[in-house]
């Protein structure tokens, strides 16, 4: 399958329709001289561009429109824009960029910027969200309207540097580092509420993302490296269910829990996808057209070069019992 995006890298795709149509909101990645290494300092990325596109056959134009956010315009940032997610607040009736990067002390927190079209340019808010950490950010609005922030990314992503506390940044545990040990439980990704400006988390601020085992109802170990919870938050709804998806980081799957409540828990549920060409795998899922869309990414294009990855864009399908699977069921 061709990339989608080919003019240049993109990586972290999460698609949303937006007046009838999809937009792509990706990282940016670019040539770096950075070394490659496991707290992932190669990925360099210092703008956004969004796509957009009417069509998602294989022959459809997809629009390129432009930068839509950089680095020297947002005044907490020292670097690395990493995956970006977008929502729409019909309240206000602006369009909000999440995006992740580290400030100028190197700690990652998540921003938030506005615009009036869905391909901005975006205006950054001054500070990061109060009270955000680590990457990877991924908006849901329920059906009720309410939005919430998905977060979190392992190693060079500094989650598992808050094991003191929401606020507590551990900076002992900074690098390729997680929980280990016998029955020690994974740690979950993030998930908050947000105002009515999807700006800030309300009061009750964030909690733990618990994914559990099927066969225990228990959650997920640290070490099953398989099927915990590493970067790459996403959140769909598919008849009443919540569907919780994320990357393995270094096993390399896609994955998905479902759950009957944003907050989870959510019950391990699968794999979406194999690992790909290149180290990471990150995702979004979407319904369009009445057919449902998994955009990915890989490192077919720069030919395996891992910071240097494109944007591709496969169909999805449920099974009788609610779960996903890549071919359509007879
Ligand atoms: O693009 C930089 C980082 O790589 C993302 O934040 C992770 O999810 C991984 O794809």
């Amino acid at each position: 399958m061709p990339p989608l995006i080919t003019n240049i890298y993109t990586a972290d795709p999460s698609a949303h329709v937006f007046n009838g149509k999809i937009y792509i909101y990706p990282s940016h990645d670019r040539e770096t001289d950075i070394q490659f290494n496991d707290n992932g300092d190669q990925y360099d990325m210092a703008d956004y561009h969004v796509f957009s596109t009417s069509s998602l056959d294989p022959a459809a134009e997809v629009t390129d429109h432009g930068i839509a956010l950089k680095t020297e315009d947002i005044p907490w940032v020292s670097k690395q824009l990493w995956a970006p997610d977008a929502a729409y607040n019909p309240s206000t009736k602006k369009y909000l960029l999440y995006f992740p990067a580290r400030d100028k002390e190197g700690v990652f927190r998540i921003g938030v910027a506005s615009a009036d079209t869905p391909e901005g340019p975006f205006t950054p808010e001054p500070e990061p969200i109060k009270g955000s950490y680590s990457i990877d950010p991924a908006t849901f609005v329920d059906d009720d309207g309410t939005a919430y922030l998905y977060f979190g990314g392992l190693w060079g992503g500094q989650l598992q540097c808050y094991q003191k506390g929401h606020n507590i940044f551990d900076a002992t545990w900074q690098g390729p580092k997680e929980p280990t040990g016998e029955n020690v439980p994974s740690l979950g990704a993030r998930v908050g509420k947000l105002d009515a400006e999807f700006k800030q988390f309300t009061e009750e601020g964030v909690k733990d993302v618990v994914i559990l085992a099927p066969e225990t109802g228990k959650p997920i170990l640290a070490d099953d490296h398989d099927r915990r919870f590493f970067e790459a938050a996403w959140m769909h709804k598919y008849k009443g269910k919540y569907y919780f998806s994320y990357s393995t980081g270094d096993t390399h799957y896609l994955c998905y829990a479902v759950g009957d409540s944003p907050y989870g828990p959510f019950t391990y549920g699968g794999r979406i996808l194999e690992p790909v060409l290149g180290w990471t795998t990150h995702h979004s899922i979407v319904e369009f057209e009445g057919r449902w869309w998994l955009f990915h990414h890989d490192c077919e294009l720069s030919k395996g070069i891992d910071h240097l990855r494109s944007v591709k864009v496969t169909e999805i399908f449920y099974d009788g019992e609610g779960k996903i699977v890549l071919e359509k069921p007879e």
